[in-house]
């Protein structure tokens, strides 16, 4: 038994404590439906006289495998239309404008505290959810969402550094990496950071010694500093297409989400190849764990399709296959059951957390406070 999947499980346990239309999705919402969660079959069984001929999903980037899509609209006759994004914000803001024409969107953590407060999505009929009862209970209940009122695990990561062991024979152990000046100018125009409000200055307070979520302005004014100090050595924030350029060799070393990483190691499907140097740490000084999360939205006119499409990407084959593409952390202890050996192997080689690691783990907050990285992020990017 590989080491992983045990101190994977106890390292979770420790952890329980009017925007413009998107050119895939309709102009504007229909104007009436008769797909209503309401009276549905309270068994789980989908009445398929209630079902949508389409769905639009708003999801990440890189973040599902096509052919799940596919299989969906086999089964269901609903075709899912996909559209992507590469930060929370960036959706949150398309989904207060009003009218997004989407369905179904994958908030994180911290988003979905957001988007809740906000009336943006819309609590979940658990009755046409029977699959949540794969799901692995140490990854439901979080702070975020209690009861798991509004939203269900779709998958969960974590955010350390991604980098080529040709460039570094003898690994990568700390954020200094990616800030200390010494180190960066040998590899200048050759790594970036995630373009993302959180993640990057969540990384610097790391390096300094501080939490993810600190917002104390000193504090939050060395960041910045740092941040900006990094520019010039940069690539660039990327978020979107990290994975394929560390796979290519045009990155050596980069802030990364872990299934980028993965993806980076493996490719992904016909998409890109992989490049088997590619590995992935999470530095001594600690970073971020996170997870993303399935909600319907309050102007969804296909709440009843949403919902059987989110307990289909539950059904333990389909999460299982699913996380076997883009190489993320599956919530779903059923189809963790089924994963391949091989993708075992990379999460005990560092891709995932174990007991040990999980101790420098933090999940993002949002508060009344937190809106100080924000102001943060539009200094640094204004830079
Ligand atoms: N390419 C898909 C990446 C999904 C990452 N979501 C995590 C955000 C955590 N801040």
């Amino acid at each position: 038994m590989k080491r992983w999947i045990p101190l994977l499980a106890m390292a979770l346990v420790m952890l329980s404590a009017c925007g413009s239309a998107p050119a895939s999705a309709p102009a504007s919402a229909p104007a009436a439906s008769t797909d209503s969660p309401s009276g549905a079959a309270a068994s789980g069984d989908v009445d398929t006289s209630k079902l949508a001929k389409e769905l639009f999903f708003y999801n990440w980037s890189d973040y599902i495998d096509p052919s799940i899509l596919d299989d969906f609209e086999k089964e269901y006759g609903v075709k899912v239309t996909l559209d992507t994004y590469d930060q929370n914000e960036d959706m949150i803001a398309k989904v207060r404008a009003g009218n997004s024409g989407y369905d179904l969107v994958v908030p994180s953590d911290y988003a979905v505290t957001t988007m809740a407060a906000e009336g943006l999505i819309i609590p979940l009929d658990k009755s046409l959810l029977p699959n949540i009862s794969h799901m692995n209970p140490d990854l439901l209940n979080k702070y975020f969402d209690e009861g798991n009122v509004n939203s269900v695990p779709y998958m969960y990561g974590i955010s350390g550094i991604a980098y080529n062991k040709q460039d570094f024979p003898d690994g990568v152990d700390s954020w200094a990496a990616l800030f200390d000046p010494a180190q960066i100018e040998k590899y200048k125009g050759k790594f970036s950071m995630l373009d993302d409000e959180r993640e990057s200055p969540g990384a610097a307070l790391k390096y300094l010694g501080k939490s993810l979520n600190d917002t104390d302005p000193a504090d939050l004014k060395a960041a910045e500093d740092l941040l900006i100090a990094q520019k010039p050595f940069l690539a660039a924030y990327n978020s979107s297409d990290v994975n394929r350029k560390l796979a290519s060799g045009e990155y050596v070393i980069a802030h990364a989400w872990s299934g980028q990483a993965i993806q980076a190691h493996n490719g992904l499907g016909d998409e890109f190849s992989g490049n088997a140097d590619i590995m992935f740490t999470m530095p001594k000084e600690g970073g971020m764990i996170w997870m993303d999360n399935l909600a319907i939205l309050k102007d969804s006119p296909n709440a009843y399709t949403a919902h059987v499409f989110i307990n289909f990407l539950m059904r333990p084959d389909i999460a299982a296959r699913n996380t076997e593409y883009i190489g993320y952390l599956s919530p779903n202890k059923d189809a963790v059951d089924l994963l391949s050996q091989d993708i075992k192997d990379l999460y005990a080689q560092g891709f995932a957390p174990d007991a040990e690691m999980i101790k420098r783990l933090e999940w993002a907050v949002r508060n009344e406070k937190t809106t100080a990285f924000t102001d943060l992020w539009t200094v640094v990017k204004g830079e």
